[in-house]
């Protein structure tokens, strides 16, 4: 397979409602797609670097910008030299470039998209999907009030969500958990911290063993993982990771560590799809349990998401929310909640593509770059 032509297109794409985490306030997602074009097919990718560099490092124009000045040069050199293009060969021939995993992700993702609509297979095949439709849980932001936060959640209840998990903070932990519990009983419930705590806080958080959650993901640094450790030892909460998981080797590390027991799997986190399918491959080999965590992707993003969570190891439901949840119109045909699950696209590559008329209405800029 060879790339004739590369689009590097922006999007502005509205939140229904605010998203509010202990990073930050979002009502928009400003979304890189990658769009490669090959003689056979077209493939599509989502870069999930948001704006601002705060959830992780990456940002959406420094993705642009390293896609377009450092890794595609590298293609285009490989493809001169006449290297045969697949998606397993574009990590390998991006590792001279360290670090920006998310843009990394959103290339392999696009010539993973075309070299499986060129050969009719899907996604989920790919990778080894070994559901038909997956879980749905939702993620619920930081809300200005308690008596709106239950609002939210009992919204969420009714649309049919399979798992709540509280986006958390100091001063909004144990009391908004507690009301969640007492108002809505034994709903599959978990936290996210995006690293606002330290490790002095162990004590505080204990007091969130009383209300069984699943779990607790990344209280702690990115970089912390032996204060994970340590944690995890004054927890009876279990501590799951995402921030800190940035490879399969940092998984088995982790896990090695004693630093979590459930992983959250992000493939831009990651570097991509096949990243992703190796930190699952490493948890499964531990015993541990994964789950597909979210960044609000579009129908995109989504599509190789829910694929991605049909694997045997995802046994948690995953922040694989329905398009309505963020978008009131997705660029794709919205993902839809059927008895709290989502089907898994069965097309070739992702089974969805971008709705031509929505991916004009909300393009702020586009690129392009002939290799
Ligand atoms: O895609 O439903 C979603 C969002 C899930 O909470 C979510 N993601 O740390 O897990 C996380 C956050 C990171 C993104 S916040 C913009
Ligand atoms: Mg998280």
């Amino acid at each position: 397979m060879r790339l004739e032509r590369v689009e590097l297109r922006r999007l502005r794409l509205p939140l229904v409602s605010p998203f509010r985490t202990s990073f930050g306030t979002s009502t928009a997602r400003d979304v890189l797609l990658v769009r490669v074009d090959t003689a056979d097919a077209t493939g599509w990718g989502e870069c999930v670097a948001d704006a601002e560099p705060s959830y992780s490092a990456e940002y959406a124009d420094g993705a642009q910008q390293v896609l377009r000045d450092h890794l595609l040069p590298r293609v285009a050199a490989a493809q001169h030299d006449g290297a045969e293009l697949t998606a397993a060969r574009i990590g390998p021939l991006l590792a001279g470039v360290k670090g920006h995993p998310m843009a990394k992700g959103a290339l392999e993702m696009a010539v993973l998209d075309a070299e499986l609509r060129a050969s009719g297979l899907s996604f989920g095949g790919y990778l080894g999907a070994v559901a038909g439709r997956v879980p749905a849980g939702v993620s619920v932001g930081i809300h200005p009030t308690i008596a709106e936060l239950l609002d939210a959640v009992d919204g969420y209840l009714a649309d049919g969500y399979l798992r709540i998990k509280l986006k958390i903070e100091p001063g909004w932990d144990v009391e908004p958990v507690r009301a969640v519990r007492e108002r809505f009983g034994d709903v599959l419930l978990q936290v996210d911290a995006n690293t606002a705590y330290r490790l002095s806080d162990a004590r505080h958080l204990a007091r969130l063993d009383a209300f069984e959650l699943l779990l607790i993901e990344q209280p702690l640094a990115e970089d912390d993982v032996r204060g994970h450790a340590e944690l995890a030892r004054q927890l009876r909460t279990p501590i799951c990771l995402d921030e800190s998981i940035t490879s399969a080797r940092a998984a088995a590390d982790a896990i090695a560590l004693g630093a979590c027991s459930v992983v959250n799997i992000k493939a831009g986190r990651v570097g991509g799809y096949l990243e992703a399918r190796r930190v699952h491959d490493v948890a499964v080999a531990h015993g541990v349990p994964v789950w597909c965590g979210g960044m609000l992707e579009t129908g995109l993003g989504r599509a190789a998401n829910v694929a991605l969570a049909a694997l045997p190891g995802f046994v948690l439901p995953g922040d694989t929310s329905a398009s309505g949840r963020y978008y009131r119109r997705d660029v794709t045909e919205p993902f839809m909640l059927a008895d709290g699950h989502l089907d898994v696209p069965s097309g070739p590559g992702l089974g969805r593509e971008p709705l031509p008329d929505v991916l004009a209405e909300v393009t702020t800029s586009m690129e392009e770059i002939s290799l």
